[in-house]
């Protein structure tokens, strides 16, 4: 039994896994994951060496939209289990030494909980106000703000001929936080999974929670301004923060949407009064064509430098960001930033580690670490996901975007690319599950599966197993200031770490030509040793440091295609 280290900051040195649930083994033939399905999986995470487990919603939900979609936050999902399974996972999490974040969606609840059912077509239902309602304008909806999911934001409720408000599909109604009973309900119902030893809590979206309340139309964008890191958004977090995050000793990671640096400063501010972290999304946006999600565009690759800059030095002393490329809402990275065929275990390594060695705490979503890619999906019958689906309604039958563009779109885009089933054999739907899976497994799980990278030392696998470990071992990783070396390198991506007796360098090459570079004067290469890269095989691998000229640090360095080096200098 491994017991939990106790340090009221381990989430600093640590590493947190990522689990779809739906996607990630099924322990029957029903083609959905669950969470006995999770259990037979602990001991695979333990090997893989992540300190803590973020599992997105299991609670009881219609599924609209996979979970996120709650109708009652106090009971599981039968497709997933029972809270007698939830129960086991966390003991057998627990023993070892993973700890358990929960996927807490507050936002908005789905229309099947009580509280909707209740307050729908009733003006006078207690529940009434726990959304948000607005009368029509010159008899049409009440502004112009649009869903995420495309389309009007606001839904009619034919009985009382009142709007509801949905920033994501129209069956996830927006709860209203001006009203001091849903934020009761919101604290216990956190405190309840506390209670039962949960760690921490994955808070979804939880920056749209505070909407401007005169509801005016946007005249320049989607209405996104107008809620987006809204007014009380602070104040409503200190509140459960104090309540619950602090009393509990709770990690919190908040999911934030279009935030801003400064806004994220003071949700993960030092002080502890707000989050422990925030996840933001601007890298995420380096291939969006002019902001646009729904195009397909190459990333531009000094806007992603730029992003990383800015949140890395504008987050160092003053708060605390996640650090990740992959989760359910985004495609693989391999396919997405590297090259998912003839260098694929080189490129998922090289974006692993770029990612890895900067500031924060890094997330590895499912798959991720043994380098899954995008499906290629061909059909639009093979997309499950509303957005997905919603998104080819409105561009193909309402725009004018044709069929085989927007499948081509899809293909790069949707979310589904990260929901297939985990690939964790060559046995049939690739050891996901015995029965037909609910969403098409990759056609590649006879090369790339959980098996195969465990077997070989030189997979995907093994290069997060190190990562994970430099993290705990090295200092600089967590303490150090970042500098970008070279900014304007149209290939290359390198930075620096440094703290008072470490300075750490992360070399990256993005691209598949051979490129060279020159580390800067005011680096001491002749003390320098390598920790790890992608080409320099086995000895930096399985040990650390290895003797000889082959450990010597040049100045001048060469890298390869997709090559990544980590260069530690100790004073
Ligand atoms: O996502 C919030 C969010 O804004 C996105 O990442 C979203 O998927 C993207 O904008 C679509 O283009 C969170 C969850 O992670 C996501 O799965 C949910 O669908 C969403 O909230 C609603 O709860």
């Amino acid at each position: 039994m491994t017991t939990i280290i106790q340090d009221k900051e381990w989430w600093k040195k640590a590493t947190i896994y990522q689990i779809y649930p739906k996607s990630f083994c099924d322990s029957g033939n029903k083609g959905t994951g669950d969470i006995q399905g999770i259990i037979s999986k602990l001991d695979y995470l333990k090997l893989l060496g992540v300190d803590a487990i973020w599992l997105t919603p299991i609670y009881d939900s219609p599924m609209i939209d996979n979970g996120y979609d709650i109708a009652d936050y106090y009971t599981v999902n039968p497709d997933f289990g029972t809270m007698a399974d939830f129960d086991e996972l966390l003991k057998q999490a627990h023993q070892r030494g993973i700890r358990i974040v929960m996927d807490i969606v507050v936002n908005h609840t789905s229309t099947a909980h009580q509280w909707f059912q209740s307050a729908l077509g009733d003006v006078n239902s207690p529940y009434r106000d726990f959304y948000i309602w607005k009368d029509p304008v010159k008899g049409d909806i009440p502004n112009n703000w649009q869903s995420k999911f495309g389309g009007s934001a606001w839904e009619m409720d034919e009985k009382t001929s009142q709007y509801y408000l949905h920033l994501f599909a129209k069956e996830q109604a927006d709860l209203n936080w001006e009203n001091p009973k849903v934020r009761e309900e919101v604290k216990q119902v956190i405190s309840f999974w506390a209670e039962k030893g949960v760690d921490g809590f994955r808070l979804d979206v939880i920056n749209l929670i505070s909407k401007q309340q005169d509801y005016a139309s946007d005249d320049v964008g989607d209405g996104r301004r107008f809620y987006t890191d809204g007014p009380r958004v602070h104040e409503y977090l200190q509140e459960i923060s104090e309540a619950v995050f602090q009393k509990y000793g709770s990690v919190t990671v908040g999911e934030m949407s279009s935030t801003t640096l400064e806004h994220c400063q003071q949700y993960s501010s030092n002080d502890g009064k707000e989050l422990s972290m925030v996840f933001n999304f601007h890298h995420l946006k380096a291939d969006y064509e002019n902001g646009e999600k729904w195009t397909n565009a190459p990333f531009d690759f000094l806007q992603l430098k730029q992003i990383f800059n800015h949140w890395q030095t504008g987050l160092n002393g003053k708060g605390w960001g996640a650090l990740f490329w992959c989760n359910h809402d985004q495609p693989r990275v391999v396919s997405r930033l590297g090259n998912d065929t003839e260098y694929r275990l080189e490129s998922a390594k090289m974006l692993a580690a770029s990612v890895h060695m900067m500031q924060g705490t890094p997330y590895i979503y499912q798959g991720e670490e043994i380098g899954m890619t995008n499906p290629g999906y061909t059909e639009l019958s093979q997309y499950q996901d509303v957005e997905s689906t919603n998104m080819y309604d409105i561009m193909v039958n309402h725009q004018s975007t044709s069929h085989d563009e927007m499948i081509k779109i899809l293909a790069q885009k949707s979310r589904d690319n990260s929901r297939t089933p985990m690939q964790w054999d060559t046995s049939e739907f690739a050891g996901f599950s015995k029965g037909l899976p609910w969403l098409e497994v990759a056609k590649n799980y006879l090369d790339i599966n959980a098996n195969q990278a465990v077997d070989d030392p030189n997979s995907v696998f093994y290069f997060y197993q190190r990562l994970i470990q430099l993290r705990k071992e090295v200092d600089v990783i967590t303490s150090g200031s970042y500098v970008d070396l070279f900014p304007e390198h149209n290939a290359i991506f390198a930075y620096q770490r440094k703290s008072d007796k470490q300075t750490l360098i992360c070399l990256n090459n993005y691209y598949a030509d051979e490129v060279e570079c020159v580390l800067p004067e005011h680096l001491n290469v002749e003390g320098a040793r390598y920790l790890l890269g992608n080409y320099l095989l086995g000895d930096y691998l399985l040990d650390k440091g290895v003797g000889g000229e082959s450990s010597a640090v040049s100045r001048h360095q060469v890298l390869k295609p997709y090559e990544t080096k980590i260069i530690l200098i100790e004073s």
